[in-house]
């Protein structure tokens, strides 16, 4: 099997600095030979070029910070992830703040007419502008991909397929702005927080995500946001918040999903490494891809 890496270091999606340097602390931690020690052919695209914004680029009656170059990034990254695609090759993406989902996303759904979503994260990255505190648009990526917010972003990758809301599986929240409450409940999204990981164990929530992003999907997007872990075992990541997932049940929620042979994409995301050390989220992020792409310990 065929994996292409490819590393988005964007950073403007979010108010701290410092996770644009993620696919470059991934790499460091030894992803590629961990990947060909699972037999995969890896091929490391590179990464795409972000523009140091100089101030605010936010479009006029709105407040979506650096709106045109994340726009500009995620059109590039769509274009990529599905030419990767075509090709035959597993598309993984490194970023970078959560707003780049949009681009993978955009770019997988080109040839998906039903894609399931696996989004693991302490956020339900469903808010709009309208909805959002703070005008960053790593808040809002999973939105977007479901055909909610700026036209700027939902129309990213052109005409194709939306995510729709039945086949989302949100793991691990535990922050979710008043907002995006309504916005879940609304539409239907089923959210794992961590009141159902605490009392039914994260095996049985994973079978459960599996089940909500399997039925009537014709593949499943991994979508992981390292703040999903619990701060203790992922302390670089650009928004942590307490009382997390742990390292060893990520891990088997990983090695769950890899189980289900049903993954055809997937990105790994918010990895801050300014804020730790040792490298220890990055580790902890190769960890967790080498599971999700079959590892076993035996
Ligand atoms: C918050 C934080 N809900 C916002 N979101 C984060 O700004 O929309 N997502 N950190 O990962
Ligand atoms: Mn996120
Ligand atoms: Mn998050
Ligand atoms: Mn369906």
């Amino acid at each position: 099997k065929n994996v292409s890496i490819i590393g988005v270091p964007m950073d403007l999606g979010a108010d701290r600095r410092g996770v644009d340097m993620g696919p470059s602390a991934i790499r460091c931690a030894g992803l590629e030979p961990r990947l060909e020690q699972l037999g995969y052919a890896v091929r490391d695209e590179g990464d795409l070029i972000v523009r140091r914004a100089k101030a605010y680029s936010a479009v006029p009656e709105s407040n979506l910070k650096y709106l045109y170059e994340i726009v500009r990034v995620n059109e590039e990254l769509a274009d990529t992830v599905s030419d990767l695609i075509v090709g035959g090759r597993f598309p993984l993406v490194l970023g970078g703040d959560h707003s780049i989902a949009i681009g993978t996303l955009a770019g997988v759904l080109r040839h998906k007419e039903s894609l399931g979503v696996i989004w693991y994260d302490s956020h339900g990255d469903v808010n709009t502008a309208d909805t959002s505190p703070s005008g960053n648009i790593h808040g809002m990526a999973l939105a977007v991909a479901m055909g909610y917010g700026h036209p700027a972003l939902t129309g990213i990758g052109g005409e194709r397929p939306k995510v729709k809301p039945e086949h989302v599986a949100i793991v691990g929240a535990r922050s979710l702005d008043p907002g995006e409450r309504d916005f879940l409940k609304a539409k239907g999204v089923t959210v794992f927080t961590m009141h159902e990981v605490d009392r039914i164990g994260i095996s049985r929530v994973m079978e459960q995500a599996l089940e909500v992003a399997t039925r009537g999907t014709d593949g499943v997007h991994v979508s992981f946001d390292l703040d999903g872990v619990d701060p203790k075992d992922a302390p670089g990541v650009g928004t942590p918040v307490l009382a997390g997932i742990s390292l060893r049940e990520s891990l088997l929620a990983m090695e769950i999903v890899s189980d289900a042979n049903v993954v055809t994409s997937a990105e790994f995301v918010e990895v801050n490494p300014t804020l730790d050390s040792q490298n220890q989220t990055a580790r902890a992020a190769v960890e967790l891809i080498t599971s999700l792409m079959g590892e076993k310990i035996l």
